[in-house]
């Protein structure tokens, strides 16, 4: 039997970093691709900090740290107090080794690189075979419509602590921004497209707003699936919950199927959800049911397997 290809995966931060190890270790090294969000990117202490692509990066390379989901395992924070005590900001916990990354990546870029390019050294360097992409080069910044206003992404969910009413949301340079060659060449060349359990408004919404990204998954021939962020009417971590009633959806798998319904072809829902199965199939999505919450690397890879295999029926 021939494996399953090229694998594309979409991903925000944590939900979506776990799919991937998941999937790194369940196909040979190298058919991987995640495609990361870069719209809670943000500039703090004159650094370019991507937050969902480290969380991916420092998942794949095994060095994230495993409560968190996000920073590095260990890390330290003696940079930022010190930053603190001249007058920095501190609300966003940067570890000192997380920090290294950033100052990286920020000379990098200043000369000349593009943020493909600088993530491509970082993931080398990290020893990272499955490869990580930017969905663009190019400025996007999520922008949280509240009743207090509107806000900086990280500014409402770090240093607000998700608290706010979300009325709305918009991806600020997303129109004018080009999708990464690199990120369209893997989408064309993917016998299998992967949504991971991400937030859909916040961490896939941002790549599906760059419109050749959008095009291009829109009319995919390879098998598109995607695995449920919310299980029990719930998100395990994050706003998605929160964000999917504001925003007026059904705040349940089938709510998260229906926003995504023309990218896919399948989608896994939770066992919990597994009463949800005939209402996916009357929206002419295939649907599966699996244990989609992931603990460790036993967990992550059973349920890549899951999403391989339903994929292979599907194509
Ligand atoms: N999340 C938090 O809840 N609090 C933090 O202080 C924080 C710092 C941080 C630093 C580096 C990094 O790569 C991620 C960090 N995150 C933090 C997570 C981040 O805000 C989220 O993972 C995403 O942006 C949402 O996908």
């Amino acid at each position: 039997m021939s494996g399953p290809g090229p694998v594309v995966a979409l991903a925000g931060g944590v939900g979506g970093a776990k799919l991937a190890v998941g999937l790194a270790e369940a196909l040979p090294p190298g058919a991987l691709t995640v495609i990361v969000n870069t719209a809670d990117d943000l500039s703090l202490h004159g650094l370019h900090i991507s937050p969902d692509l480290d969380t991916v990066m420092y998942n794949l390379a095994g060095l994230s740290d495993p409560e968190q989901g996000w920073g590095i395992a260990g890390d330290t924070t003696g940079a930022l107090e010190l930053l603190g005590r001249y007058g920095g900001p501190t609300w966003f916990r940067l570890g000192d080794r997380d920090m290294a990354t950033h100052i990286r990546r920020t000379q990098r870029l200043s000369e000349g690189g593009r943020l493909t390019e600088v993530t491509a050294e970082l993931c080398a360097s990290l020893n990272i075979s499955s490869r990580v992409l930017p969905m663009t080069d190019a400025p996007v910044a999520t922008r949280v419509q509240t009743p207090e206003g509107e806000l900086e992404f990280q500014d409402y969910f770090v240093a607000r602590g998700t608290r706010p009413r979300v009325t709305g949301v918009r991806f600020q340079g997303a129109e004018a921004a080009e999708a990464a060659p690199e990120a369209l060449a893997a989408i064309r060349e993917a016998e299998t497209i992967v949504f991971c359990p991400s937030n859909p408004i916040v961490s896939l919404g941002p790549i599906l707003a760059i419109r050749e990204i959008s095009d291009l998954l829109e009319n995919a021939t390879a098998p598109r699936l995607a695995v449920s962020p919310i299980i029990g009417g719930a998100a395990l971590r994050g706003p998605a919950a929160e964000m999917l009633q504001g925003l007026g959806h059904e705040v349940s798998a089938l709510g998260v199927a229906r926003i995504m319904r023309k990218y896919l072809d399948g989608f896994v829902l939770d066992d919990q959800d597994a009463d949800l199965l005939p209402s996916l199939k009357s929206l002419g999505v295939a649907g599966r049911a699996a244990p989609t919450v992931m603990t460790d690397l036993t967990t992550k890879k059973a349920l890549a397997e899951k999403v391989l295999d339903f994929a292979r029926s599907l194509r």
